[in-house]
Parts: C-alpha cells; sequence; structure tokens
C-alpha cells in the first residue's frame, strides 16, 4: 500500500488531467510505455454532478458507475488493459468522503442517475440519508468551519459536499466495492481525494476490505492496491500528516515549496534524500510528492507563492528531474491544460497523442510530461529505483550544481549562473551513452562518454535550455 505495483524499469506518474480514456489508452501505447513512465493518475471516472464549464464537477460523485465526461465503463476497461500491457499502471483518483454539494438540490448526474440532496438520496449506489455524517457533525450550519477542530473536519461538509458515513459498516461496504469494481478491472492504486476528512482508523478498516490487485491481470501474488492519501498539512493545524502514514502513502505538500524554492541552491536537497525528518517530511517510503498539483497549479486546495508550475518553462524540467532523481517519496508530475481562470474546465478538443517525438499535445493541452527534460525522465527514475533508499557518486559545488548515481542511473543539473564543466564520477560502465535530458534514445544525438573508471566530462551551460543531463545503463549506445 505504500510503493506501487510497477513495471520493472519505470517509473514517475503522470496525472493525465480530465485527459479521456481513449486518449489516455493511446497515450500509454504511443509514449507512455515506450519512454517508461509508469503510471497515469486519471481523472474521477465514477458518475459525478454536472456544473457547466468547470472542472471540478469530477469532485462531486452521483454514483459509483463508471460514466463521465472522459468515457464510460467499457473506454475504462480498454485503457486499463491497453496501458497494463505496455506496463503503465492506472491509478485511480477516488472520490470517497463525500457525494455531491448541497447546493446541487436535485438532478441527474453525467450518467443519467438521478440524485437529491435536500433527503440525500442517491439511487444508483445506493445511498440515503443513514449513510450520511450530519448526525455526528457539531457545527451550526453543517459545514467545516473550523480547522482547528478534527471532529467538525472529518464529520462535516467540505465546501457543502455532503459527508459520507465511514462508521457504519454498511456504507464503507458500498464505497470498497467501487474501489473493488475498479481494482477487479486491473487498476493498481488509489489517489484518495479529501483523506484529511476522514478518520484514519475508518478508512484503515476501508481499506482492509480491498482485494489484492488480480494475478488475472499479470500481478504478482499477494499485492495490495497501492494507496496515497491527500492530506494537506502545511503546519499550524491540528490534524497531522503522520496519522495516517500506518496504511498508505501521503501527500508531503511541503515538498512542493522546499522544492520550487531551493530552485537556485538545489545542492541542499542533499539531506531530503539522507534525512527526510530533519526537513519535517514524511519517510522515503511514506510520501507522495510533486512539484505542483491539480489545485495549487490554479490557487486551489491551499496553493501557495513559490510552486513550480508549468508557467515556468525553464525551471519545471530540472526540478521535475532533481524530484524523479532523487531517493525521496513515490513521485507524480503533473499534466495541464492551459487556463485563464482557476476553475474552467478542459479544451473542448482532446490532446493529439499519435506523433510521439512531439513536446507537446496541441489544443491547449501543456502536456508537461511530453516537454524535453522530462520527456524521458520515467527511465532515469526506473532504472535509479533498483537502488530506492540511496544514491552513490554525490558531487555538489555547494550552490545549484549537483551530480549524483543511484541504480544504474546517473544524474547532473546546473541551475547555478555559471557553467558546470569537468570530469566527474558517474558509476556507469564504460561506453557512450545517449544524454536523455536532451536527446531521445531512438533518435539520439547528444552524448556522454564514461571512461574505465567511470568518469564523464560535464558539460551544462549556465541558462541552456534544459539545464541537465542524465542517463542509465540501458542508454548505453556503444564503445567510449
Ligand atoms: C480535494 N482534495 O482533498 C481535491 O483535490 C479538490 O480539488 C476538491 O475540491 C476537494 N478535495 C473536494 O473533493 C474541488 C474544488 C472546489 C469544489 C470541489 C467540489 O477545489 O472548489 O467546490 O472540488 O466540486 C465547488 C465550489 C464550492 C461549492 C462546492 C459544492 O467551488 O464553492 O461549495 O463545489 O458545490
Ligand atoms: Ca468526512
Amino acid at each position: 500500500q505504500w510503493r506501487p505495483a510497477y513495471a520493472e524499469g519505470h517509473d514517475g506518474m503522470v496525472h493525465l488531467f480530465e485527459w479521456s480514456w481513449k486518449s489516455i489508452a493511446e497515450e500509454c501505447e504511443n509514449f507512455l510505455g515506450p519512454h517508461k513512465f509508469a503510471s497515469v493518475q486519471v481523472s474521477p471516472p465514477n458518475e459525478n454532478r454536472r456544473v457547466a464549464g468547470q472542472w471540478w464537477e469530477r469532485y462531486q460523485p452521483i454514483s459509483y458507475n463508471l460514466d463521465t465526461r472522459s468515457g464510460g465503463r467499457a473506454d475504462f476497461i480498454d485503457m486499463v488493459d491497453r496501458c497494463n500491457a505496455v506496463g503503465v499502471r492506472i491509478i485511480v483518483d477516488a472520490i470517497i468522503n463525500h457525494m455531491c454539494g448541497e447546493d446541487a438540490l436535485s438532478g441527474t448526474g453525467t450518467g443519467g442517475c438521478q440524485y437529491n440532496t435536500d433527503t440525500l438520496e442517491f439511487p444508483c449506489v445506493p445511498f440515503s440519508s443513514g449513510d450520511f455524517n450530519d448526525y455526528r457533525c457539531g457545527s451550526q450550519n453543517g459545514l467545516i468551519n473550523n480547522y482547528g477542530d478534527p471532529n467538525e473536519v472529518r464529520n462535516c461538509r467540505l465546501v457543502g459536499l455532503t459527508d459520507l458515513d465511514h462508521s457504519k459498516s454498511s456504507t464503507a461496504d458500498k464505497i470498497a466495492a467501487y474501489m473493488n469494481d475498479l481494482i477487479d478491472i486491473g487498476v493498481a492504486g488509489f489517489r484518495v481525494d479529501a483523506a484529511k476528512h476522514m478518520w484514519p482508523e475508518e478508512t484503515e478498516i476501508l481499506y482492509g476490505k480491498l482485494h489484492d490487485l488480480p494475478t488475472g491481470k499479470g500481478f504478482p501474488a499477494n499485492t495490495r492496491p497501492w494507496i496515497g492519501q491527500e492530506v494537506i498539512d502545511q503546519g499550524g493545524e491540528p490534524i497531522k500528516k503522520e496519522e495516517y502514514v500506518g496504511m498508505g502513502a501521503v501527500t508531503e505538500f511541503n515538498y512542493c515549496f522546499s522544492l520550487g524554492n531551493l530552485r537556485g541552491s538545489l545542492a541542499q536537497l542533499k539531506t531530503v534524500a539522507d534525512k527526510p525528518s530533519n526537513w519535517g517530511f514524511l519517510s522515503n517510503k511514506d510520501a507522495f510528492v510533486f512539484t505542483n498539483n491539480h489545485d495549487n497549479q490554479r490557487g486551489h486546495g491551499g496553493g501557495g507563492g513559490g510552486i513550480v508550475t508549468f508557467k515556468s518553462p525553464h525551471d519545471l524540467p530540472y526540478v521535475t528531474g532533481m524530484m524523479m532523481a532523487l531517493p525521496f517519496g513515490t513521485k507524480r508530475i503533473m499534466s495541464s491544460y492551459l487556463f485563464e481562470d482557476g476553475d474552467q474546465g478542459p479544451p473542448a478538443a482532446q490532446p493529439s497523442t499519435a506523433d510521439p517525438t512531439a513536446e507537446s499535445c496541441n489544443n491547449d493541452w501543456v502536456c508537461e510530461h511530453r516537454w524535453a527534460g522530462i520527456r524521458n525522465i520515467g527511465m532515469l527514475g526506473g532504472a535509479m529505483r533498483s537502488e530506492p533508499d540511496s544514491y552513490s557518486n554525490w558531487w555538489d559545488n555547494g550552490s545549484s550544481q549537483v551530480s549524483f548515481s543511484r541504480g544504474t542511473g546517473w544524474f547532473a543539473v546546473n541551475s547555478d549562473a555559471w557553467a558546470m564543466e569537468g570530469g566527474i564520477q558517474t558509476g556507469l560502465a564504460a561506453g557512450k551513452y545517449c544524454d536523455l535530458a536532451q536527446s531521445d534514445l531512438d533518435s539520439c544525438d547528444t552524448f556522454i562518454n564514461v571512461d574505465a573508471s567511470g568518469m564523464a566530462c560535464v558539460n551544462i551551460q549556465a541558462g541552456q535550455n534544459v539545464p541537465m543531463s542524465y542517463t542509465i545503463a540501458d542508454a548505453r549506445v556503444g564503445d567510449f
């Protein structure tokens, strides 16, 4: 439940926010599989309330039928099978704390199911008033008003979203049945939405009801689904991320800020790998990390300054590189669409996926995962994953030039205002390697030459387009 069941040699979860199941299946086959990304976090697949023009309708469940603007059940199953077949796992964004907002009143969801938020009837699940938490919520208006009161945060309505009662086994069973349906389809894990708003001891019982991943879909026996819990703990509140590490990984939001703030002093990040507790971070195994997510990139969910998003196109690739190379956490890469305001829904046309050499996906899809420097980072992470907890050959200049190796990969970055030039220990066998930060393996035009002692000449100029070099044992293309 802490480390995802990734295919060997793959790493990195790409959040294909608001992509359709058909587009994701194509992207797995055309790009993510060949580039050895490990998984895709998909938008919530269950039926939701319709709210015109917004992205966040996906966070307002109406039923557990797989029927949304991303596609239906058949498309979802097809996507899971096609992605698994090329070594890319599917991670589902599971909205299990609540159903839709009280302001929805009554209507029909994306899959045709009815709802009524006055009587709390969701007949397609079915849920009715007895499945909800209002009886446990002490606040006067039934909403979460005071984040200093854990009782309110967990039993009252988050921004008016009707709050489910996980203490009741018949309610928890229905949620578990939804998650087990997904597991049986071949989903490898869950990003658990709003985990902070659920009692840790109750969700632990709920996760205990989940099936192992199906051996019939190629997973090893006795493999638990990965659990990545969304707990926004930036300090200052009584609810702590540590309360959730007993049953799965937990988001480490403060790492977004550290990565952003240390862009010009990357050498300091060495101790994140050595001793994350010195930073107040969760452990390597427990942390779920990212440079930015769908909320904080648009000022939702407690966003904040200093976060590196696609709006910093020079910085995002090397910051993502540093995150992937360091032995810290389960890593997620945000893949976005362009937006003017923070509520705006996805573009009308789906991304183009057909040309694997393209570094964008057109139609206002940013596709950070295809950018130069990022597009091969799953290969680096996959090679490094064989050494999950440490690194070798660390070198830094005390400022923002860093080089180290891990597993069968080697990584170097320079975000200083002066050049990084000279001999460096890569830990690799002698040979000529493709520099995957600069070039794709099958059309390589930038190389790193490693001599018999493992030394290579690095040359990363200040401010060059992608100020980074990395390669892996499998990218050896010839002799030195
Ligand atoms: C999350 N993590 O714990 C998601 O990452 C976050 O995106 C979700 O909020 C939140 N929890 C609930 O699943 C998003 C938007 C909210 C939106 C909510 C429900 O950030 O802005 O609230 O999804 O769609 C919206 C309106 C509110 C309204 C509410 C209920 O913005 O004004 O009260 O809907 O109708
Ligand atoms: Ca709750």
